[in-house]
């Protein structure tokens, strides 16, 4: 079985985590106690892929829980959930992060991290095959963030062939509780750029404008957001955890996604958008579906699409649904969205069906795009750290917590490398692709004039290259056939 491992890390991590594993539990048919309570052989089929088993045929999350300070563990076990987690798998401390980064990443999250990782192997120990981690963090605040970031380096020290995808709700303004939230988030995306694979970016800014101009709710809470995660976290998941035929493990849906190591932050939309008390009235078809999804007032980042350009997508459709009708407004879509698509990567849309559909909807869709438009978002995190910074304003916190101001500015300037990254594959055109590869070559053989021993690493480089970019466009067409045939076998 391909196991993952889930962590949540931190208050916002821990009550959107709580809110995931309330929706996926009742998904796959297990009650709050564990007990499995289902209707249908499809619940159980990848159960595994979050669940333990227990001997008493308990089935747990394989979830580890941690913050900084105990309140939230206090409030998870005394909760609905309180039963449903293996009471080891919670790890605290108590003197909280105060939402500085270096006290999650440096210090109090670095007395604490032993212990966590210890949970974490051996939760890990247990799975016969593990594929990856997601963790669930945000990264405005100091345990999500500085530990969240900091468990995210230790295990990829440790696992490093193991697939790493993180959840990260970023902050904004309209949300906020400090001021200190632009370096936070700074500071981390600096770590999750270098450290994961596949980054579902979830922006409170987005999730805001959406209960107020979609919802059309006057106050919303955490709990208004967090339902708008949860549903989107059971449609980003439900390729992982029911039987289908598309990105149906976390390595093959990074295959589909990341054309450039650096390029994986997600842009995700959502479809139907809906309110507690409008849920179960409407029901869309799949053209309406689609176009939704793809709607700039469906995506879970302030970022608009049309700024942009998609360098890949993928789209999960839930309910009882023709393949045909799919393929066809997929088709449709595209076409009429062409400028949008950058043209040197053909066939940039996948898209894949599970017949269960989310509880209270006939159908829906959920959309990952890897869009250059998410540079938006870097900006404006970027735009206020650098506002602050220019001044040194509040870095002595940081300091003091024993870092170096110089991480301030690789973290800054690492940021404005992967806007300019974005910036330069939306203008690429094709011939700009066939010339950086003509001039790659050219650069190589004139290095193999100049060293023998140069020679040779680079021809190897340039081979292994190559190859990979053989192989990986190989695995992404194949990827259909290759899973058909494994759900022939079963
Ligand atoms: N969407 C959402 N955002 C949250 C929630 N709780 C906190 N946040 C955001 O997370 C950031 C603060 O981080 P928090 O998780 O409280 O800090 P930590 O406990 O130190 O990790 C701020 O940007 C908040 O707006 C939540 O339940 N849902
Ligand atoms: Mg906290």
């Amino acid at each position: 079985m391909r196991e993952i491992l889930h962590l949540q890390v931190g208050q916002c991590g821990n009550q959107i985590g709580c809110n995931f594993w309330e929706v996926i539990s009742e998904e796959h048919g297990i009650s709050q106690n564990g007990e499995y309570e289902g209707d249908s052989e499809l619940q159980l089929e990848r159960i595994n892929v979050y669940f333990n088993e227990s001997s008493e045929s308990r089935f747990v999350p394989r979830a580890v829980l941690v913050d900084l300070e105990p309140g939230t563990m206090d409030t998870i076990r005394s909760g609905k959930l309180g039963k449903l987690f293996n009471p080891n798998s919670f790890t605290f401390g108590e003197n909280g992060a105060g939402n500085n980064w270096a006290k999650g990443y440096y210090t109090e999250g670095a007395e604490l991290v032993d212990e966590t990782m210890d949970v974490i192997r051996k939760e890990a120990e247990g799975c016969d095959c593990m594929q990856g981690f997601q963790i669930v963090h945000s990264l405005g605040g100091g345990t999500g963030s500085g530990m969240g970031t900091l468990l995210i380096t230790k295990i990829r020290e440790e696992y490093p062939d193991r697939m790493m995808c993180p959840y990260s709700i970023i902050p904004s303004p309209k949300v906020s509780n400090t001021v200190l939230e632009p370096y936070n988030a700074t500071l981390s995306i600096h770590q999750l750029l270098d450290n994961s694979d596949e980054v579902m970016c979830i922006d409170n800014e987005a999730l805001m404008n959406i209960c107020f101009n979609t919802l059309k709710l006057k106050d919303p809470k955490f709990k208004d957001l967090n339902r708008l995660v949860s549903s989107v976290m059971s449609g980003i998941t439900a390729s992982l955890r029911f039987p289908g035929q598309l990105n149906s493990d976390l390595r093959k849906l990074a295959v589909n996604l990341v054309p450039f190591p650096r390029l994986h932050f997600f842009l995700i939309g959502y479809a139907p958008l809906t309110s507690i008390n409008s849920t179960g009235y409407n029901s869309l078809s799949v053209s309406e579906i689609t176009n939704q999804m793809f709607d700039p007032r469906n995506m879970m980042a302030a970022c608009d699409p049309r700024h942009g350009k998609y360098l890949t997508a993928s789209a999960i459709y839930r309910g009882r649904i023709a393949e045909k009708e799919v393929g066809d407004e997929i088709v449709k879509i595209q076409s009429k969205k062409s400028d949008n698509f950058i043209e040197w990567i053909p066939n940039n849309i996948k898209h894949t069906i599970c017949d269960i559909p989310p509880k209270g909807e006939k159908i829906s869709g959920t959309f990952l795009g890897n869009n250059t438009c998410i540079q938006e978002m870097f900006k404006r995190i970027g735009t206020n750290f650098s506002l602050m910074f220019k001044r040194k304003a509040f870095v002595h916190w940081y300091i003091d917590e024993g870092m170096d101001e110089l991480e301030f500015t690789e973290a800054e300037s690492n940021m404005n490398d992967i806007i300019n990254e974005y910036q330069t594959y939306q203008e690429a055109s094709l011939e700009d692709i066939f010339d950086q590869y003509y001039d790659d070559e050219e650069d190589q053989e004139y290095g193999n004039e100049e060293e023998e021993e140069e020679e040779y690493e680079e021809e190897e480089e340039g081979e292994y290259e190559d190859e990979y970019e053989r192989e990986s466009g190989e695995e992404e067409l194949s990827d259909d056939d290759e899973e058909y045939e494994e759900e022939n076998i079963n």
